[in-house]
């Protein structure tokens, strides 16, 4: 998976770059963190917004508003948390987003990356993560055991993300938090909502049940939490707005 090659080689250079030691000496590091899945087991809507500038299956989705106001927007509509894209290769992100991002709202922050080495959950908790997602597509179960317990050592939740009932079989274990079925496949991006009806009932009740991309409108929202899903993840309808926080608000209240 060419995604992963970058990543595993971006990761040895920044490892070269910062230490450890200066990650764990952040003020972030050592701050507080907010629970993400206390928050949408008591919210109502539990919508989870996205900060997306572009990604490989739509090219540019927003790239005029700034940071602070996609996200300040999103915590005035009453997202139960934001999702921070720190990609750069793919989806126009970065660690100073999330930087931004937690320096202007205190609601629970998702890094959205894929992480492959415990050096980016490091980073995730020193710039103001509270949540980091792990992708079951391109981790073993050993894997998704070693990172999902270092995460919640340092007090992060975990989203698991599964797509398919095999990724979903092999990844359960009490390490994690939250489980993520995403509508879209990475590799083909065909999206349909059915994945998440599918696998519903497979997810144990232990874990916030979370559906991930493609959702357009209150009425899917409203079928899906039928199905026992509490988490709402939604990037492009609200970030190819002219204003994504506007948007956000409409579509909760
Ligand atoms: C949001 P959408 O269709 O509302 O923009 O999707 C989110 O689910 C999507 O960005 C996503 C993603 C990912 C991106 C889900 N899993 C993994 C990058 C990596």
């Amino acid at each position: 998976d060419k995604i992963i090659i970058d990543k595993k080689r971006e990761v040895e250079v920044k490892k070269s770059i910062i230490p450890v030691s200066q990650l764990e000496a952040s003020v972030l590091f050592n701050g507080r963190t907010y629970s993400m899945s206390k928050l949408l087991k008591n919210s109502l809507s539990g919508i989870i917004t996205e900060h997306k500038r572009r990604s490989p299956s739509k090219s540019i989705i927003n790239n005029k508003h700034s940071v602070e106001d996609v996200v300040i927007g999103y915590q005035n509509a009453g997202a139960s948390g934001i999702s921070v894209l720190t990609d750069g290769k793919y989806f126009g992100g970065s660690l100073d987003d999330l930087i931004l991002a937690k320096a202007s709202v205190n609601i629970p922050l998702l890094r959205k990356e894929f992480i492959i080495d415990e050096y980016q959950i490091l980073e995730a908790k020193a710039h103001g993560a509270d949540v980091i997602l792990l992708i079951a597509a391109v981790l073993s179960r050993e894997e998704i055991k070693r990172l999902s317990e270092f995460a919640q050592s340092l007090a992060l939740e975990v989203l698991l993300e599964v797509h398919n009932q095999e990724e979903l079989e092999k990844s359960i274990m009490y390490s994690l938090d939250m489980i993520g079925v995403n509508n879209r496949n990475l590799k083909t991006f065909e999206v349909s909502l059915d994945f998440s009806k599918k696998l519903s009932s497979l997810i144990p009740d232990e874990f916030v049940k979370v559906s991930e991309s493609g959702i357009e409108t209150v009425d899917v929202i409203k079928e899906l939490q039928q199905f026992g899903y509490q988490g709402f993840l939604m990037g492009e309808h609200f970030m190819k707005t002219e204003n994504p926080g506007l948007a956000a608000k409409e579509f909760i209240n």
